[in-house]
């Protein structure tokens, strides 16, 4: 079974509020729909799909004070974040659809929470029952109840993270607007092995991202037993055909 994360950065124009970049989301269906029709390996039991906000989602957060840590108890707030991830969801989903992918929405801020220490919990019998039925659950960033801090952002990263390990998935891609994790020289590094290796080249990232860049992302894939990859859209069709893509993180 494959987790794999749809960067916000990568299906979204992060740089313009609320606007969609066409061309990949429809390169990213093509591909996920091609390698389900061809049964890849890997996928035969089942696909997890997760996005994350790009320009949906992270500047309403922004405006509201809220993040993974700072909550808010301000129900429209909570709303109007979630409401965009979910107007972002459609959009994932419908052009999913259309490929006849069976995609299907789960929405965090109805499924998961953090407990009082801010750990994530996402209850996993939703998601095993929707793959047993042949199902592409598509999870997203979202907001979450946080015990003592009203309600936070969750990360599609983070998800990520949770729905692998609960799910003890075979392997995990992140689909990002970089081909990789890239060295000083700008070129991508086949593998991370520990985070000392990168540390001195991982920066933050460069737009309003609330939930963090690439050194959050190596960080946590490296605290998971999964393998996972960090590649670029063009290599979305070799990460789920199995074939080595941007940098492997195990
Ligand atoms: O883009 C964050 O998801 P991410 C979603 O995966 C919100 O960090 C609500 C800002």
């Amino acid at each position: 079974m494959i987790v794999l994360k749809l960067g916000g950065s990568v299906i979204t124009d992060k740089d313009r509020p609320e606007t969609l970049d066409g061309e990949a989301i429809e390169g990213a269906a093509d591909a996920i729909a091609d390698a389900l029709r061809n049964e890849t390996d890997g996928l035969a039991d089942g696909l997890v799909i997760v996005h994350g906000g790009g320009s949906f989602g992270h500047h309403n957060a922004s405006k509201h004070g809220v993040s993974t840590t700072d909550g808010t108890h301000d129900a429209a707030a909570a709303l109007e974040i979630h409401g965009a991830m979910k107007t972002l969801n459609q959009f994932v989903l419908r052009r999913l659809l259309e490929r006849d992918v069976q995609a299907v929405p789960v929405h965090p801020f109805s499924a998961a929470h953090r407990d009082g220490d801010g750990e994530l919990e996402l209850p996993t019998g939703q998601l095993e029952t929707l793959l047993a039925e042949g199902f592409v659950p598509v999870l997203h960033g979202d907001m979450v109840a946080h015990a003592g801090a009203g309600a936070t952002v969750v990360s599609g990263d983070e998800l990520v993270a949770e729905a692998a390990h609960n799910l003890a998935a075979d392997r995990i891609g992140l689909c990002s607007t970089v081909p990789g994790v890239l060295d000083e020289n700008e070129t991508v590094i086949d593998r991370i092995s520990a985070y000392e290796d990168v540390a001195s080249v991982l920066g933050g990232s460069d737009a309003t991202d609330v939930t963090g860049g690439m050194a959050a992302k190596v960080q946590a894939l490296l605290d998971l037993e999964v393998e996972a990859s960090i590649f670029g859209l063009e290599e979305l069709e070799s990460f789920l055909d199995g074939s080595d893509a941007g940098t492997k993180i195990d």
